[in-house]
């Protein structure tokens, strides 16, 4: 039953898309550092100059991001809900005699306790099962497949609040089937879950075709939901944004590190993929994004919307677990004010960072300026480089051309140093 979902079943087909390879810019790359792009470092030009004095001429190119507010980080909320459910296992006790119920969706070895979703309408959450009671020679295993309460939305934010933990889950009692090799029959599981808590009740009552009634199995389930920021850098590609998210409920459990971002071409202000990129939990170990899709749909009070996929939601287990989850997102950064979030905006593309070339002409110093026509660049010099402080604006210069030369007096200065800072 597994091989439904795990296999390009429903599941991955619901969010139906390739990983997209992770790509990190060279513009990123830097943005992600918070430091500017350096260019080019030429220094050593040692030329004598009125006579004795000593004269050590250097050149600093520091390019300064184009447009003061675009590279500053941003922060959105991210919650993300797990369509698993973990379910404990059971106790049943009848007649003084008593049998537990065990869940997994791999093997027993290690139980992995989950009930994995199925997408199905009338069935919603498949598991496999192992009863053991005195009564049995040996387990009895077999498969069960549940409809879950998961389109109660008491708080019509279009999230079920079966995935949320803010949110309860009244009593509910709904039918589900199950199917060993020694029978088959049906399953009524009532479900419970308080406002506010992770953990809820299940108590699942099996009956037989062929032996009626079995004894009521009485189990906690847990949801799983992430709450926390992704901070991102607006980007016209790929965004890499970082993650940083606690378990609603024990804090201390956290999934942190880059997500990948990027625009759907045809529909880019209100839908994204998200790509392949490795986060890690709150012990060190890797919890992989394989895939997923976000976007703006009004039946959600979220900005953005969807589903995403890990590789392995639970690298406590081998096995592929706990992978599926609903993501969504508020981004409230809109820096243009024109109702598209900074996250799927449009961002203009920075010019390509200016050159700064230097010669020395008797008395003067001849600074060759390479940029985009029509951008002000501000020279400043220093005499100094050890102090931060040093740096003085010479004088701006708009570019008339694409190369233009400024001749600076060195008057008797010892060192001088210039850079262009953009705009
Ligand atoms: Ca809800
Ligand atoms: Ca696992
Ligand atoms: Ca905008």
């Amino acid at each position: 039953m597994g091989a439904v979902f795990r296999d390009g079943g429903i599941g991955r087909r619901q969010i139906g898309l390739e990983p997209v390879p992770g790509r990190r810019l060279g513009s990123e790359f830097r943005r992600d550092l918070g430091i500017a792009a350096i260019g080019t470092l030429r220094n050593g030009c040692g030329e004598t100059y009125q006579g004795d004095v000593r004269l050590l001429l250097a050149l600093l190119l520091i390019w300064l991001s184009a447009m003061p507010g675009t590279a500053a980080s941003r922060n959105a909320q991210v919650r993300l809900f797990c369509l698993s459910l973990k379910v404990e296992p059971g106790v049943a006790r009848e007649f003084g005699l008593e049998s537990t119920l065990t869940f997994t969706s791999s093997d027993f070895a290690s139980p992995n306790h989950e009930f994995y979703p199925l997408f199905e309408d009338d069935l919603t959450h498949a598991t496999i099962f192992r009863m053991e009671s005195a009564q049995f020679p040996e387990p009895l295993l077999g498969e069960m497949a549940l409809l879950a309460p998961d389109t109660l939305d008491g708080n019509t934010n279009g999230i079920p609040d079966l995935y949320e933990v803010a949110v309860g889950v009244p009593s509910t009692t709904l039918d589900g089937l199950w199917i060993s090799d020694l029978g088959r029959g049906t399953a009524q599981a009532t479900w419970h879950r308080e406002a506010g808590q992770l953990r809820g009740s299940v108590k699942i009552q099996m009956t037989s075709d062929e032996f009626g009634v079995l004894p009521a199995f009485t189990h906690a389930f847990e949801i799983l939901e992430y709450g926390g920021t992704l901070s991102y850098v607006p980007e016209t590609n790929a965004i890499r944004g970082t993650v940083d998210l606690k378990r609603v409920g024990i804090d201390a459990q956290r999934l942190s590190g880059p997500m990948i971002f990027t625009r759907e071409a045809t529909n880019r202000f209100r839908q994204f993929a998200i790509g392949e990129s490795q986060i890690t939990n709150e012990l060190g170990q890797v919890v992989g994004v394989s895939l997923g899709e976000v976007e703006r749909d009004t039946d959600y009070s979220m900005d953005f919307f969807g589903a995403m996929a890990f590789a392995n939601g639970d690298p406590a287990t081998p096995e592929i677990d706990y992978e599926l989850f609903y993501i969504g997102i508020n981004d409230p950064n809109d820096t243009d004010g024109d109702g598209i979030s900074d996250l799927t905006d449009d961002v203009e593309a920075p010019p390509p960072p200016p050159s700064l070339t230097l010669r020395l002409e008797g008395a003067d110093a001849r600074l060759t300026l390479k940029g985009a026509v029509g951008v002000t660049y501000t020279l400043q010099r220093s005499g100094d480089l050890m102090d931060p402080e040093a740096w003085i604006n010479d004088r701006t210069i708009r570019l008339e051309t694409a190369s233009q030369e400024v001749t600076v007096p060195l008057g008797n200065s010892e060192a001088r140093f210039w850079r262009l800072r953009w705009p």
